[in-house]
């Protein structure tokens, strides 16, 4: 891929996400499942509950995919050419749970401000509207954060549950995804998914989020790295980059920026759910 074309960015700037975009080869998404699924195998319970984040910071390859050449030029194309990779998240639906995300905008809790940052969802797996692929409120990002309500219902993928109430499934758009392709969606677009209804597991591999160097963190604290460019403003704090798939300085990495990231997302809350 190379930097997005004028309707493109038009594209991303009246809808709020762009999709398909081809940054992947099938055999790059097989051999990212084939990693998560050795974790698995090997470190049962290692991606599980908050562990679900930070996941680049424990595998080398998982952290080699956040450099990857295509996500980047996209992700330039958006925020500009001071890129940092401040999380990522294993978003995973396995067949026959009732695994769900409610209808949310990801500024809500997270704190970083301004809005100068983009979520990349990689598909690691086919993702259609039967095994329940993302949605999104097309121009949503165009209007303020809206109320919340914190569900913390057992099925919800999402760390308070948290959803806004009301929004019509027809006026959204699926993303359907080959394995190794990508979408990009705006801090402010309202956004979530439904059941996973087929015979195989539903992975999503979100770098959530990449930031502009300008960004700041306003609520608590985030590891960085370096994706691109330079980092002339050093608000953060930068993170060691993975050696050794599940390492021990590298789960130590991961332990540490995950109990910061677990301050944010219940910052305010008398309750944690389980992620
Ligand atoms: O994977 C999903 O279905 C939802 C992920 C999501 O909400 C996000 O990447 O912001």
């Amino acid at each position: 891929m190379t930097m997005f074309s004028t309707d493109q960015i038009s594209h991303y700037r009246s809808k709020g996400y762009i999709s398909p975009l081809s940054a992947l080869t099938s055999n790059e998404a097989k051999e990212i499942r084939n990693e998560i699924e050795k974790i698995e195998k090997n470190w049962p319970g290692a991606l599980e509950g908050i562990n679900r984040n930070y996941v680049h910071l424990i595998s080398p390859i998982l952290n080699k995919v956040c450099l990857n050449k295509n996500i980047l030029d996209a992700v330039e194309s958006i925020i500009g050419k001071n890129i940092l990779i401040c999380g990522t998240t294993l978003f995973i639906k396995e067949k026959k749970e009732k695994g769900f995300v409610s209808f949310h905008q990801d500024a809500k809790y997270i704190g970083l401000e301004p809005h100068n940052w983009v979520t990349v969802w990689l598909a690691v797996t086919d993702t259609n509207e039967n095994n329940g692929c993302m949605r999104m409120l097309p121009g949503s990002h165009k209007e303020n954060l809206k109320f919340h309500e914190e569900k913390f219902d057992k099925n919800n993928l999402l760390t308070r549950g948290q959803t806004i109430k009301d929004v019509s499934l027809d006026k959204t758009d699926p993303i359907v995804l080959k394995a190794g392709e990508i979408s990009l969606h705006h801090p402010l677009i309202v956004h979530g998914s439904g059941l996973n209804n087929s015979d195989d597991r539903r992975i999503g591999f979100v770098i959530q989020s990449y930031i502009g160097t300008n960004v700041k963190q306003v609520i608590g604290k985030m590891y960085v790295q370096k994706a691109r460019g330079e980092d002339k403003y050093n608000y953060h704090e930068y993170s060691e980059i993975p050696l050794k798939l599940m390492g021990k300085n590298e789960i130590i990495s991961q332990n540490k920026a995950n109990k910061e990231l677990s301050k944010i997302f219940y910052n305010g809350s008398n309750k944690k759910g389980k992620f």
